[in-house]
C-alpha cells in the first residue's frame, strides 16, 4: 500500500471514515466544489430539491461555459437560472465569457492541499496545483456541496517519475500521451496518478494541467502533482501567493504502481481515431492531409500554449488547405493576449478566434468534413464527438498542431526547420475578477429565475421484487458516455430530461429501426423493466449523470457489464440503475438484444453477498440459461439502490 505520498497526506487530512485499505469505501471532506452549466443545471435542481439553503463548503463556483452557443433560448435560460440559484445559495458565478471550469479554477481559487470535487470529470486539472481534485456526478457534488463528505474506494498509487527535461516542440501534452500508452483508457479504476521526481521541476503549473487534466483518460479517479516552488511561483502570479503550501512526497515514499518517463527521450506523440489510448509517434503519421486545425479545450489552451501559437504563426499564413482556429480557456488568457499583441498576430495569421469556453471540443460548432482529418489540442476524439459521423480526430500537442496548420500535413513540429520559439513563465498574469459574482448575503431574497425549458429531475421508484428485464441493447467494449448520451447539438438538452432521454444511444438506432428509446418504453409501457449489457469499461469519459438519469427515466433497472468505470458506476447508483458484472465473462456471449433476465428476488439477493443469480431466457424460445453475476456495492449503495436511488434516500 502508498506510504508518504502526497496523495495519502491529502487524504489523511480530509479523512472521515473507512478502511485505508486498496478498494474499500472511505468518505472524505470536500472543501471546495465546481459545476459547469451542462451538469450544473440538474446538480442545482437537486440542491434546491433538498432543501438546502447555503453551501457549506469552503468554496463553491458555478461556471458557465459549455452550454453558449445560445440557439434557440434554452442556453440562456439555464444561464439565468444559474446565476440566480448560485447568488441565493452561497455560490460563486463564473459569467459565460469568463472561461472553461478547470482552467478558470486553477487561476483563481485552486489551493495545494485541498479536495475538490466538480461535476466535470476533468476536475483533475487542478491536480496541477497540488489539490485532490476529482470528478463526479452531479448529486455527489450536491452532496457535498450540503456538506456531506464523498464516498469513493481508497485509492492504490501509480507513482510516475519523471526525469530530464522536454526538448524543443515536445511539449506537456506528449507526457500524458506517453502515458495513455502505457496504462490506456480502461483497468484503471480506484487508482491516483502522482508525480514525482526531478523532471515535475522543469514543468510550469499549467504543463502539469495539461498532464493532470488529460489523466482522466486513463479513469483514474485523478492526478497530482506536488506543490513545489513552480506552485508557488504561479500562485504569486496569480496574485494568490498567501494560498501556498509546500506539498511532497517522503523521500521514502512507496507507490503502489511504478512507471518512469525520461522527458528528454518523449518525442511529439498523437491519439489516433478514435481513442485518447490509440497512440502513435507522430513521425509515423507524417504526410497525411489534413482539413482542420483547432488549439484549445480545458487540456492545452493557457497562455503559454496560445503564446506559442502566436509566435510560431507569425508573419505566416494558415496554410490554404486548410481551417484553424483558436479557444482560448480563460478570459484572462485571451486578454492577456489581446494586451501584449499576440492576438493581433493569431488573428494576422488567418486563425480563426473563437470564444472562451468548451466550443468544438464537446461538439459546439466546428464540425469537420466528412471523411477529413481534423488535428485538435483536446482530450477526448470518441467516434463523432467532432458532431461529424465517421470522424478522424487526432489528439496531439500545440507544436504539433501548428506544425500541420503550417504546412497542410501531419508533420513532425520538429522537422519545421524554424527556431523554438520557447515562451517564458509568465511572473504577473492578468488579473480582472469582474465577471466572477461573489454570492449575495445570507439571508437576502433572491427570485431564482426558472424558465419553462428547465424542468425537475425525474422521481425513480423503490428496487421492484424481481428484475423481470429485457436486454434493450448489447453495447460491446469501451462505451463512452458520449455513446450513451450524446452532447453537440443535444446539448442545450441538458435540463429537459423527457425531451434529452429520447437521444439516448442514438448513435447505435438503425435506419428504419425503432430507437433505443423508443424500445425502452415499450417495455417499460408493459411493466417491464430494461437491462442494458456491454463489455469492457463501461462508461468511459465524461461525468454526465444524464448518461444514468435519463437511461433511468425510460425504465432501465440494470447494466451488466464486464467492468464499469467510476464515476458512471456512481451515477448509476445514484439514479437508482444496478451497475452488476459478469462472473463469467463468457456469459456475455449468451445474450442478445430482446432476451429476458430475470433476476428474482434481487431485494433479498443484494441483502445476503456480492453474488446475484440471474436467468436468460432467449428472445426466439429455447432453454432458460443461468448466469451468476457480481455487485461491488458497499452497504449504503445497496440502501440507495434499493430505494430507487439518492433523492429517495433517507439516511
Ligand atoms: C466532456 O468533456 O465530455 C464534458 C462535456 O465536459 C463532460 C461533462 C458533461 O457531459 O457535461 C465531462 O467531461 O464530464
Ligand atoms: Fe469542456 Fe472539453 Fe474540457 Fe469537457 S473536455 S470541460 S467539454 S473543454
Amino acid at each position: 500500500m502508498a506510504k508518504g505520498t502526497v496523495v495519502q497526506k491529502i487524504i489523511d487530512a480530509h479523512f472521515i471514515s473507512g478502511k485505508k485499505i486498496p478498494g474499500s469505501q472511505i468518505a472524505l471532506k470536500i472543501d471546495q466544489t465546481l459545476t459547469q452549466d451542462a451538469t450544473g443545471t440538474m446538480a442545482y435542481l437537486e440542491l434546491e430539491a433538498m432543501g438546502v439553503d447555503r453551501v457549506k463548503t469552503e468554496v463553491s463556483v458555478s461556471y458557465v461555459d459549455h452550454n453558449m452557443m445560445q440557439n434557440g433560448p434554452e442556453n440562456r435560460n439555464d444561464h439565468l437560472y444559474l446565476q440566480t440559484v448560485a447568488a441565493a445559495k452561497g455560490i460563486y458565478f463564473s459569467r459565460p465569457g469568463n472561461g472553461i471550469c478547470h482552467q478558470v479554477h486553477l487561476e483563481r481559487f485552486g489551493v495545494p492541499g485541498k479536495t475538490l470535487l466538480g461535476s466535470d470529470s476533468h476536475t483533475p486539472t487542478n491536480g496541477g496545483i497540488g489539490m485532490l481534485a476529482i470528478g463526479a456526478g452531479g448529486l455527489d457534488v450536491t452532496l457535498a456541496m450540503a456538506g456531506q463528505p464523498f464516498r469513493m474506494n481508497y485509492p492504490k498509487v501509480i507513482g510516475i517519475s519523471l526525469k530530464g527535461k522536454l526538448k524543443p516542440w515536445v511539449s506537456a501534452k506528449d507526457i500524458i500521451l506517453k502515458v495513455l500508452e502505457k496504462f490506456s483508457t480502461k483497468g484503471n479504476v480506484d487508482c491516483v496518478v502522482e508525480y514525482f521526481g526531478h523532471g515535475v521541476e522543469n514543468l510550469s503549473v499549467p504543463e502539469r494541467a495539461t498532464v493532470t487534466n488529460m489523466g482522466a483518460e486513463l479513469g483514474v479517479t485523478s492526478s497530482v502533482f506536488p506543490s513545489d516552488e513552480k506552485t508557488r511561483l504561479f500562485l504569486e502570479a496569480q496574485g494568490r501567493g498567501p494560498v501556498w503550501t509546500e506539498l511532497k512526497a517522503d523521500a521514502d515514499a512507496e507507490y503502489d504502481i511504478l512507471f518512469e518517463i525520461n522527458l528528454s527521450k518523449l518525442e511529439p506523440m498523437a491519439a489516433c481515431p478514435s481513442s485518447p489510448d490509440n497512440i502513435k509517434t507522430v513521425r509515423e503519421l507524417q504526410g497525411m492531409d489534413v482539413d482542420q486545425v483547432i488549439i484549445g479545450s480545458c487540456t492545452n489552451s493557457s497562455f503559454k500554449d496560445l503564446m506559442f501559437v502566436a509566435k510560431a504563426m507569425k508573419g505566416k499564413t494558415v496554410h490554404p488547405s486548410l481551417n484553424m482556429a483558436i479557444a482560448p480557456g480563460s478570459r484572462q488568457v485571451l486578454g492577456m493576449l489581446a494586451e501584449n499583441g499576440a492576438l493581433a498576430d493569431i488573428i494576422a495569421a488567418g486563425v480563426r478566434v473563437l470564444e472562451a469556453g468548451c466550443g468544438p471540443c464537446i461538439g459546439q460548432g466546428q464540425s469537420p468534413s466528412d471523411g477529413s482529418v481534423t488535428l485538435r489540442t483536446f482530450n477526448r476524439n470518441f467516434a463523432g464527438r467532432t458532431g461529424t459521423k465517421g470522424d478522424k480526430a487526432y489528439l496531439v500537442s500545440p507544436e504539433t498542431a501548428v506544425a500541420a496548420a503550417l504546412t497542410g500535413k501531419i508533420t513532425d513540429p520538429r522537422e519545421l526547420g524554424i527556431k523554438y520559439p520557447s515562451v517564458k513563465n509568465v511572473s504577473e498574469f492578468l488579473i480582472d475578477d469582474s465577471m466572477i459574482i461573489a454570492p449575495h448575503a445570507s439571508g437576502e431574497k433572491i427570485e431564482i429565475v426558472r424558465k419553462p425549458t428547465i424542468g425537475d429531475p425525474p422521481a425513480n421508484s423503490a428496487l421492484p421484487a424481481d428484475i423481470n428485464g429485457e436486454v434493450l441493447l448489447v453495447a460491446g467494449d469501451k462505451i463512452t458516455t458520449d455513446h450513451i448520451m450524446p452532447a453537440g447539438i443535444h446539448l442545450k438538452l441538458r435540463s429537459n430530461i423527457p425531451k434529452y432521454s429520447k437521444v439516448v444511444f442514438e448513435c447505435f438506432t438503425e435506419t428504419g429501426k425503432a430507437s433505443f428509446a423508443e424500445r425502452a418504453a415499450s417495455v417499460r409501457d408493459a411493466g417491464k423493466h430494461g437491462v442494458i449489457v456491454a463489455r469492457d469499461s463501461y462508461g468511459q469519459g465524461s461525468s454526465r449523470e444524464h448518461a444514468a438519469i435519463c437511461p433511468m427515466y425510460l425504465g432501465v433497472k440494470a447494466v451488466i457489464a464486464y467492468a464499469i468505470e467510476r464515476i458512471h458506476s456512481a451515477n448509476l447508483i445514484n439514479f437508482g440503475i444496478l451497475p452488476l458484472v459478469f462472473s463469467d465473462k463468457a456469459d456475455y456471449e449468451k445474450i442478445s438484444q430482446g432476451d429476458a433476465v430475470m433476476i428474482k428476488n434481487i431485494r433479498e439477493q443484494l441483502a445476503v453477498d456480492k453474488t446475484i443469480n440471474a436467468s436468460i431466457v432467449k428472445k426466439d424460445g429455447g432453454q432458460e440459461i443461468n448466469i451468476v453475476l457480481q455487485h461491488k456495492l458497499s452497504g449504503e449503495d445497496i440502501k440507495i439502490i434499493l430505494a430507487g436511488g439518492r433523492l429517495n434516500y433517507r439516511e
